[in-house]
């Protein structure tokens, strides 16, 4: 059995886990499922970054101890993952004491072999990125991925010789072109290696920095984090003595995001040359999810956590949503309502839907057993042995948006097919040729369930059982061949798998994270509806409704959702971004009086300030901005 062995990268414990950090663990996690259906022996390695300036800092401002305070953090990564069925063949730290024995010596390695030297160095440390900053690095004199000025830092320090293999890299990846890609990712490795490439300081004093890993050959100074960090990845697989040390590490997949190309493209392959060590078969770089243009990250946007998320969709809907949604490589928006849309349209209605209609006939006709078709059905089987052809690669080039949307083509034909043969009708005067629709359906959900395994673990094994395929480690090759559906199995209905999600609700617990600028909308009242949570006139008191004139109007580029709106407030012009265009034309809304929440905190949209917030009634498909008296002034207050 060929080995394969898949990475993420070990995440800063100054940071709780979110959508950004579990994107990359759900792909690996989501690649190793699929390296195993494909009979592969697949190790996944993740876990937490734990040594540094950054995480001292961070335990420091909450008056506790490093090591309180990485075990903490920690254990909410590895709390998080399985409610996201993340299972990691190992979740490392780099506090763990193997860790530790490892990186002491290979740095003990490259010290003697003359790999390193002791020098004076001054330069422009960057807290965030945890490495030094090169000039031409930054934008008006701040870190371009964390707005922050570096600070001037003059010491004494080891230093790796990276200039001596600076050549080597270079010629290596010419003769493997996609050892680092997408292909621009390459381009930029290519681009630092186009200038001399300075020596790596490999440490820290210890008078200014105490959290890390002593230097075996100095113990006033420890290990630099990203030297330390980038070992994780040999120390994980079991470097002390495991049999399957080196299989695995002939076979290392790491995926990381754009942010930290350099330490990955450039320091690590260094180092493990110098070590000895052969390189990663490759280095697969992703690009950001954002919200509202910015990257999610505690740092420099909004850390969106994936618990809510989870408790909302559902973990299955979750994992689909972030594979389906990013083109490897590409930077991709993350947004409720896109989330809500795709949930509802793919998972909802093409897939579930699908299976409660074949399930409910089947019950109500076929005693709920699936029955025996008298033909195949062409178009279906060959958009399943394509799929179940070209998966290996798709998978191998990390394409999972395209795998994702090749398994649902599958279900929107067997849909169709559904939908053209009718077999609702058919069985009242040809049941055997309703009992061969639904059988041919019945096949097609099978092997889309078997595919889209890795994706959503817990849905596709709820499906497949329900269909009375039992729970069993699924090979693509074996199971997602047409013609094995279990003719006389017994098929469940039960409840929807995925359960249609309502606006209103969603808008309801996500608010903060809805696009629009327009008070968010609540459930529509019903007889039924228990008495809401109440408030009191002090509360209400807090909220400042004023009248306003807007003055000027556009449409936001890029959005076709949001006006931009310049609003006169007793005489002072503030812009609000309104979720409202389409509704109204920029046209529509100059000149009109409109009531405005007029010291809400002014937050980012789509990368435009919005100090404000229109009042609107929205019900069915409309919505209708609320008008103030024409002849009050701006700036009145509501009360
Ligand atoms: O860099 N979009 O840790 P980190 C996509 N400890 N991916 C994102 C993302 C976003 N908005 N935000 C984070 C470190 N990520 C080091 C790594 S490895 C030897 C040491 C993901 O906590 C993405 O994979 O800052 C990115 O590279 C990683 O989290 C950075 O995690």
């Amino acid at each position: 059995m060929s080995t394969y062995y898949v990475t993420t990268p070990i995440y800063y414990v100054n940071s709780t886990p979110h959508i950004g950090t579990a994107y990359t663990t759900i792909l690996a996690d989501t690649t190793a499922r699929m390296k195993r259906m494909l009979g592969q022996d697949a190790y996944f390695l993740t876990g937490t970054d734990e040594h540094g300036d950054k995480i001292a800092k961070a335990a420091a401002a909450q008056g506790r101890s490093p090591q309180e305070f990485v075990d903490e953090i920690s254990a909410q990564f590895r709390k998080l993952w399985p409610h996201v069925y993340v299972a990691p063949n190992r979740f490392i730290r780099t506090t763990d004491p193997d860790h530790y024995a490892v990186v002491q010596r290979i740095l003990q390695k490259l010290h003697d072999q003359g790999d390193m030297y002791y020098g004076e160095y001054e330069g422009l440390y960057c807290t965030g990125c945890e490495r030094f900053r090169t000039e031409k690095e930054l934008v008006d004199g701040k870190c371009p991925d964390h707005g922050t000025e570096p600070e001037r830092i003059r010491e004494a320090n080891y230093f790796f010789r990276m200039s001596r293999y600076q050549e080597w890299w270079r010629t290596y990846i010419e003769q493997h072109p996609d050892v680092v890609r997408p292909e621009r990712y390459k381009n930029e490795v290519l681009g630092y290696l186009r200038e001399p490439l300075e020596d790596l300081c490999i440490s820290r004093p210890k008078e200014r920095l105490s959290w890390g890993i002593e230097l075996p050959f100095d113990r006033n100074y420890v290990t630099y984090v990203w030297f330390d960090a980038l070992l994780n990845y040999l120390s994980g697989i079991g470097f002390d003595g495991d049999p399957k040390w080196s299989d695995r590490w002939n076979a290392c997949e790491h995926l990381i995001g754009k942010d930290i190309v350099k330490p990955h493209g450039i320091y690590w392959p260094i180092m493990l040359h110098a070590a000895g060590f052969p390189v990663f078969q490759h280095l697969t770089v992703h690009g950001y999810w954002n919200f509202r243009d910015a990257k999610i990250s505690k740092s420099s946007g909004k850390p969106i956590a994936v618990d809510p998320l989870i408790d909302l969709f559902g973990a299955d809907a979750v994992r689909y949503f972030l594979l389906r949604e990013m083109v490897v490589g590409l930077d991709a928006s993350f947004s409720i309502e896109a989330m809500l849309k795709r949930v509802n349209s793919d998972l909802a209605n093409d897939l579930g839907n699908l299976f409660s209609r074949v399930a409910k006939l089947i019950g109500d006709h076929f005693e709920g057993r699936i029955p025996a078709a008298a033909t195949g059905n062409t178009e279906l089987e060959s958009i399943a042995s394509s799929i179940l052809a070209s998966a290996p690669e798709w998978v191998g080039e990390m394409k999972w948006h395209v795998l994702i949307e090749e398994t649902m083509q599958l279900v929107r034909a067997t849909n169709r097919y559904f939908e053209s043969s009718a077999p609702w009708g058919l069985v009242k005067n040809d049941p055997a040729a309703a009992a061969t629709v639904l059988h041919n359906c019945c096949e097609s959900l099978r092997i889309a369930a078997v595919v889209l395994h890795p994706v959503m673990p817990g849905k596709m094994v709820e499906l497949l059982s329900r269909m009375g395929e039992p729970a069993q480690d699924f090979r693509l090759a074996e199971h997602a061949k047409w013609g094995l559906i279990r003719t006389g199995a017994r098929m469940q209905k039960g409840d929807a798998l995925f359960p249609r999600l309502e606006e209103g609700d969603v808008r309801a617990r996500m608010s903060d994270l809805f696009e629009s600028g327009t008070a968010p909308a609540q459930a529509p009242l019903q007889n039924d509806t228990p008495p809401e949570e109440q408030i009191t006139i002090d509360e209400f008191k807090k909220i400042h409704l004023r009248t306003a004139t807007v003055v000027a109007a556009e449409k936001l580029q890029g959005s076709d959702k949001l006006l931009k709106l310049q609003v006169d407030v007793c005489g002072h012009v503030r812009q609000i971004i309104a979720g409202i265009a389409q509704y109204y034309s920029p046209d529509d809304m100059v000149g009109r009086k409109v009531i405005v929440v007029a010291n809400l905190k002014p937050a980012k949209l789509r990368g435009e300030m919005s100090e404000g917030m229109l009042l609107a009634v929205k019900w069915d498909d409309r919505l209708e901005v609320l008008a103030a008296p024409d002849d009050t002034p701006s700036g009145a207050p509501i009360s």
